[in-house]
């Protein structure tokens, strides 16, 4: 299949020498996990809900993992990352710099008014919002040149290995790359961080960003939440995909299930007609969110979701942008990889969103 310039630019970061033919035919991404390593997966999930769902507070997960660890058959995996979020207190900063964030940022307040009620309503009922375009041609026609420059420098890194067909490039908010502050808008957006603060409460912090862009006949995934175990009442972790090219019914756009983050469920551990769930299927229920470039999409990180199949001949580039409660552990170290220039650039409200000095 003939691709202009800049699809070939991205081969060797996708770790892909040319286009398919077909561009519908399915390439899912999960295929490359092993059935040993799916079952493990599966099992540890089932226990960590089981466990987790069993209380509504900190106090009493632990004191129930603690009678689960005297058990013969306990599964070590489940016990490890429900030791690691059950340990204490994650914070870097006192509590205090992420309420004075807020307060700058005018979010304080529960009824600060800067999300409609439907967008609201949407949150609680289906798990996602969809915030339109919040940024202009400008910035996205400069964020589209630095992404895809940055894909050429760092795409083929070993942190993207195994993820045949996705351009991609880890931690972009806080790289040298983002200097200038092209890319504050990504974390610092006030409408966003209004979601987050939204889902999440005042007491939040910025955990990971990465580019993430669709090939051509590639970016199925399967269907998946960005936490480990199901989780019913609180959420943990919000997650944003920023559209730097619209999102179209064709090429990948993100699917979601609307409403699954209340099912308490995880879709590694569902069973579905007597048998785990085939995350690569179709889940009743889902959609497509398309928009226009420079929308944001804003989810419940424990709504089930994924990318889908590029089956067109351009790129898909979306930036992820992830958020948790500001006391569990986060999947940046932020303090070890930000960029120095970068971090003196940064004024006190931004720093308190990273959790950071
Ligand atoms: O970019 C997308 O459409 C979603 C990607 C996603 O869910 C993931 O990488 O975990």
């Amino acid at each position: 299949m003939d691709v202009n310039e800049e699809v070939t630019r991205y081969f060797p970061a996708a770790q892909i020498d040319a286009i398919p033919d077909d561009l519908s035919k399915p390439r899912h991404i999960l295929n490359t996990v092993s059935a040993q390593q799916r079952r493990e997966n599966r099992e540890r999930c089932v226990v960590a809900t089981e466990i987790w769902n069993a209380a509504d507070s900190d106090v009493g997960r632990r004191a129930i993992l603690d009678a689960y660890k005297a058990r013969e058959d306990a599964n070590q995996g489940a016990i490890g990352i429900l030791e690691m979020f059950l340990g204490g207190s994650f914070n870097r900063l006192p509590l205090t710099e992420i309420e004075y964030a807020m307060d700058q940022l005018g979010l304080n307040d529960e009824d600060n008014g800067v999300l409609s009620d439907a967008e609201k309503e949407a949150l609680d009922r289906d798990g996602y919002v969809n915030l339109g375009p919040l940024l202009d041609a400008g910035q996205l026609h400069a964020m589209r040149d630095r992404y895809d420059a940055a894909i050429e420098e760092q795409g083929a890194n070993a942190e993207n290995k195994e993820k045949q067909g996705i351009g991609r490039v880890v931690d972009t908010v806080v790289k040298p790359m983002n200097r200038d502050g092209l890319l504050d808008p990504v974390f610092m957006h006030p409408r966003l961080l209004a979601v987050v603060r939204y889902v999440l409460g005042v007491h939040l912090k910025y955990i990971g960003s990465n580019y993430h862009c669709t090939m051509p006949g590639y970016g199925h995934q399967g269907i998946h939440a960005d936490f480990i175990w199901g989780v019913r009442g609180e959420p943990q972790v919000v997650n944003a995909v920023w559209m730097i090219d619209e999102f179209t019914e064709e090429n990948g756009a993100t699917r979601v299930v609307p409403g699954s983050h209340r099912s308490g469920l995880h879709p590694t551990a569902d069973i579905v007609n007597g048998a785990p769930r085939d995350l690569n299927a179709p889940v009743d229920g889902e959609v497509k969110i398309t928009g226009s470039a420079g929308s944001c999409i804003v989810y419940n990180a424990h709504l089930w979701h994924g990318g889908t199949q590029n089956c067109t001949n351009k790129l898909r580039r979306a930036q992820h942008a992830f958020f948790s409660r500001s006391h569990r552990p986060s999947s940046t170290d932020v303090p070890a990889v930000i960029d120095k220039a970068l971090y003196e650039r940064l004024g006190r409200v931004e720093r308190a969103v990273l959790d950071i000095e």
